[in-house]
């Protein structure tokens, strides 16, 4: 009974969260195998009171394993996941390497649990910051139609993983200390320059791509299309984000703007969507200052929306706030509840 688990990336800041959501599943784990890099050989985490090692990875490793829950980046998800799959493994990937192949399935639960059934071994996990925006914008879509979305983005320095969420501290004491600032990995690892992010507020999110977007924005609105349209490039929405990174070490937020297909909705109709929704707390309550905060949404899988507002001068647009933990429904819960949806389904199967 049960199935023979490998979490690739064991040891990074999802990978950790996904071994305890893994821990906190319906999924029955038969035996678990923790995978990472050479350096982190010799250490050890624990798994339902049992201590499991850290073994590094190689294909070789996926013998035997029938799902593997990835969070290494994607050049280990390019070149070890078909080997898992290879041989007789289903994965879920949470880097950005698969998710616009029209192969591979991009999931939120909430929104298209049905794309699963056509997966080839490989489903992809969507970006942090595309999970939160549509598993609030799906309940208003599916009552209404949508029509556009203006988001931007106030990401947490966790999104760019476990070392930019330390140099984030270690910039705010050595400010407070009255250093100066040193700055390594953030905005991006990937590119030439790096600013401080404490006290201060980045509009770079990865690398910018030649029509002036950041590869962030240009996920945020391709994979939106794919997850709810079932194409990276419909026109049948109309998505442009604008990215920026703020000193808050977990939980995204965004500052949504929706247009819908019928101009009669109004904003109570909106909160009463959003109450129900699958996923969803609505915090909206302005006569008292309840409204989504980060730090209320640390360890939490929901998504919380507040701050609904119709636009007065423009029938059927809303306004509201998007936040959620980006490690856990950005990433690792997200991974975990796609396998659970997979077990329910009955699709872990080997694709050989
Ligand atoms: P390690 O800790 O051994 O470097 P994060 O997103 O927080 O930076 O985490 C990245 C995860 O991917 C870590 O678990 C890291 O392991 C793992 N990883 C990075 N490079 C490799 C590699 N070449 N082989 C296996 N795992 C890797
Ligand atoms: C960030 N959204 O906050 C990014 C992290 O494509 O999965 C996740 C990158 C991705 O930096």
């Amino acid at each position: 009974e049960g199935y023979h688990v490998a979490i690739l990336g064991a040891t990074g800041a999802v990978g950790t969260r996904i071994l305890a959501q893994l821990a906190q599943s319906t999924i029955p784990v038969k035996s678990l195998k923790l995978l990472a890099s050479a350096r982190s050989v010799g250490q050890t985490r624990q798994f339902k009171g049992q201590v499991i090692p850290i073994e590094e990875a190689k294909p070789t490793s996926f013998d035997g394993v029938d799902l593997v829950l990835a969070s290494a980046g994607g050049q280990l998800a390019g070149e070890l996941l078909p080997e898992a799959v290879k041989r007789g493994a289903v994965a879920v990937d949470n880097s950005s390497y698969w998710r616009m192949d029209p192969k591979v399935p991009l999931v939120v639960p909430e929104v298209n649990p049905e794309a699963l059934a056509d997966h080839h071994g490989i489903i992809a996990n969507p970006n942090c910051s595309t999970i939160q925006m549509v598993v609030g914008l799906e309940p208003l879509h599916k009552a209404y139609g949508l029509k556009q979305v203006i988001v931007s983005t106030y990401q947490a320095a966790s999104g760019a993983g476990q070392r930019a969420w330390d140099e984030l501290l270690q910039q705010a004491q050595q400010h407070l200390n009255g250093e100066s600032q040193t700055a390594e990995i953030l905005p991006t690892k990937g590119d030439k320059k790096h600013y401080p992010l404490a006290f201060n507020l980045l509009p770079q999110i990865d690398t910018f791509q030649d029509d002036g977007y950041t590869y962030e924005e240009q996920k945020m609105m391709q994979e939106t299309k794919k997850i709810m349209f079932g194409d990276p490039t419909s026109t049948q929405v109309k998505v442009t984000a604008t990215a920026v990174r703020v000193p808050v070490p977990v939980g995204h937020g965004e500052s949504v703007y929706v247009t819908v297909a019928d101009e009669s909705a109004t904003r109570a109709d909106v909160q009463r969507l959003l109450a129900a929704a699958p996923g969803v707390v609505l915090e909206d309550d302005p006569a008292n200052q309840v409204y989504p905060q980060p730090l209320n949404a640390v360890d939490k899988r929901e998504t919380f929306v507040g701050r609904v507002r119709a636009d007065i001068e423009n029938p059927g647009s809303f306004n509201m706030w998007v936040v959620s933990d980006n490690l856990l429904k950005g990433a690792a819960w997200n991974t975990v509840q796609i396998a659970e949806e997979l077990a329910k389904r009955d699709l872990i199967h080997s694709q050989v």
